[in-house]
């Protein structure tokens, strides 16, 4: 038996991807821009084990079904560039809510392709890596990254570029946890349905390409202000392609709103703050190190916000542990 052992954080966009432009090849249509939180984590053990006679995993100590088939396409392409054939038991724990809007997996399948890959014995470059996590989830090779992640669409596929360390601009993040449970629409369902319905839809990707451009420019100047307003209106525009869904996809409860409303009046008032918001209920606000307890210690009074989970930015996925 051979396995390995990984820790990876999940990322949230700032500017954000929603659709594909090729589903079997799960390529997403836009390019996106994300910070990794160091607050939140995954760990993964993947063992290969010539006893067992399928790919099992244990998330958070239960089987999870659902997630079967992109495991095994995972699997399937770390075992092809190993010639290897041994199926794999994956163990995998979050210390936040899965499911549930912060992007369980996107730290998952990053955790899974590095531990995977060193299960096998594989010293894979960054493309490779970035290919194989992408095919668990279009946001998984942001997390094999630290600090501020450039996703970009190539003529074949995509490409991640890592534009700032965590230490080179140390923002904060308050995510406040308004549900702990699952979404009811999975983002992978939820935005085939998008592409598919939503008038947004097309001038969404059209307006995308600007807003990605700008971001970046807005992270080497380190412009927290322009930054702030790019970064919430490209995650309202991303809701209002969901709102527009048919059926509609509302991800927010009454207490995301009340979230929104109290981070805008922060600003307002001068606190630096924005807030971004993903495929669920939970609210995360993106501060400067300065206006950290100010903005935790409001949202923690917001009726309906169960708790905090605050911290910086985090590194890549890495191994923590291996005998492959
Ligand atoms: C993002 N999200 O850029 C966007 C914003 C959620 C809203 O990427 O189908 O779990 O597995 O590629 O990566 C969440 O979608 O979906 C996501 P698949 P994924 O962070």
């Amino acid at each position: 038996m051979s396995s390995a052992t990984a820790l990876a954080h999940p990322n949230i966009a700032l500017i954000k991807y929603w659709g594909k432009r090729d589903e079997d090849g799960n390529l997403p249509a836009v390019g996106s821009l994300s910070v990794t939180l160091d607050a939140l984590r995954t760990r993964t053990t993947v063992s290969f084990d010539s006893s067992l006679d399928r790919d099992e995993l244990i998330l958070n100590g239960a089987v999870a079904a659902t997630e079967q088939p992109r495991l095994e396409r995972c699997l399937n392409a770390l075992r092809e560039l190993a010639r290897r054939r041994d199926y794999a038991r994956v163990e995998s724990e979050n210390d936040f809510p899965t499911g549930a809007g912060l992007a369980s997996s996107a730290s998952g399948y990053a955790a899974l392709t590095v531990a995977g890959a060193a299960a096998l014995g594989l010293d894979l470059r960054d493309p490779q890596l970035e290919s194989v996590a992408r095919i668990g989830s279009g946001s998984a090779p942001r997390s094999l990254h630290g600090g501020f992640v450039l996703l970009e669409n190539t003529p074949s596929g995509t490409r991640c570029r890592a534009l700032l360390a965590p230490a080179d601009w140390p923002l904060q993040v308050v995510v406040a946890v308004t549900s702990e449970a699952g979404k009811s629409t999975s983002s992978r369902d939820g935005m085939v349905d998008s592409q598919r319905t939503s008038p947004y839809y097309q001038p969404w990707v059209d307006s995308h390409p600007a807003d990605l451009a700008q971001g970046q420019r807005l992270v080497a100047a380190r412009d927290f202000a322009g930054l702030a307003a790019l970064a919430e209106h490209n995650c309202l525009k991303m809701h209002a392609v969901m709102l527009t869904t048919r059926p509609p996809l509302m991800y927010w409860l009454p207490v995301t709103l009340a979230c929104m409303q109290v981070i805008s009046g922060l600003r307002r008032d001068g606190v630096p703050v924005f807030f971004t918001i993903d495929a669920g209920p939970q609210v995360k606000a993106v501060c400067l190190p300065e206006a950290t307890a100010t903005v935790a210690e409001a949202l923690q009074q917001v009726p309906g916000v169960l708790r905090l989970l605050t911290g910086g930015l985090g590194t890549g996925a890495r191994i923590i542990d291996s005998n492959g």
